[in-house]
């Protein structure tokens, strides 16, 4: 585990299943049909239950009638996980680089800050959003995501209620990934 101070805030970097999280919310890759799919998307509507699926499935109701576009995050409670909510975002599908995933990207992730920010909530973990099924090369997307959290903090430690962002990479190797690229970001 990796453990940085931003100003007043933390960021942690761990290795494990983001369903275990304990922060306030954790982050879901989901689809935009948000009705559920493989990889993180899976997991966490097994272990959260039944009940994350139908904040979903009213969000399609009545938020996002064609599916929630790829940059954009939406929540719900987190069901029987520990956390208490699930925040669910959209990542680009990668396809080369040249066709603005990495704008979607960053989308996603401050997004899903400012989301958590308007629920006053003081915890929030991400997993490695677009690098499994959506195919996102991990050294690419770990760069940006650390990057936009990092200037989240430099540029808004003062008004947002976040003290603490965890990155859960699942398998070692992404870990390892992560673990280098912060020594260079921070
Ligand atoms: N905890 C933390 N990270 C995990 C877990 C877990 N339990 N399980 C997988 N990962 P993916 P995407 C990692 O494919 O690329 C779904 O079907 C995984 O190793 O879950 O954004 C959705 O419904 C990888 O590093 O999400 C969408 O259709 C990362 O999570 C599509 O996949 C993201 O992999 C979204 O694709």
């Amino acid at each position: 585990m990796t453990n940085i101070a931003i100003g007043n805030a933390k960021l942690n970097i761990v290795q494990g299943d983001i369903t275990e999280q304990g922060t306030d919310a954790i982050v879901n890759a989901a689809n935009s049909s948000l009705l559920g799919g493989g990889g993180v998307d899976g997991a966490i509507h097994r272990k959260g239950g039944p009940s994350i699926l139908s904040e979903c499935e009213r969000i399609r109701r009545t938020l996002w009638r064609d599916g929630l576009p790829a940059g954009e995050a939406v929540i719900t409670s987190g069901g029987r996980l520990k956390a208490r909510y699930v925040i669910h975002t959209v990542g680009p599908v990668w396809h080369g680089g040249n066709n603005n995933e990495a704008e979607v990207l960053i989308r996603c992730y401050l997004n899903s800050l400012e989301l958590a920010n308007s629920k006053s909530l003081n915890s929030l973990a991400f997993p490695a959003i677009s690098t499994g099924a959506y195919g996102y090369p991990i050294r690419n997307a770990g760069t940006l995501a650390l990057k936009t959290v990092k200037d989240y903090f430099s540029s808004k430690y003062k008004e947002t209620t976040l003290k603490e962002v965890v990155f859960v990479l699942y398998t070692r190797s992404d870990f390892e990934v992560y673990e280098e690229l912060v020594k260079a970001i921070f």
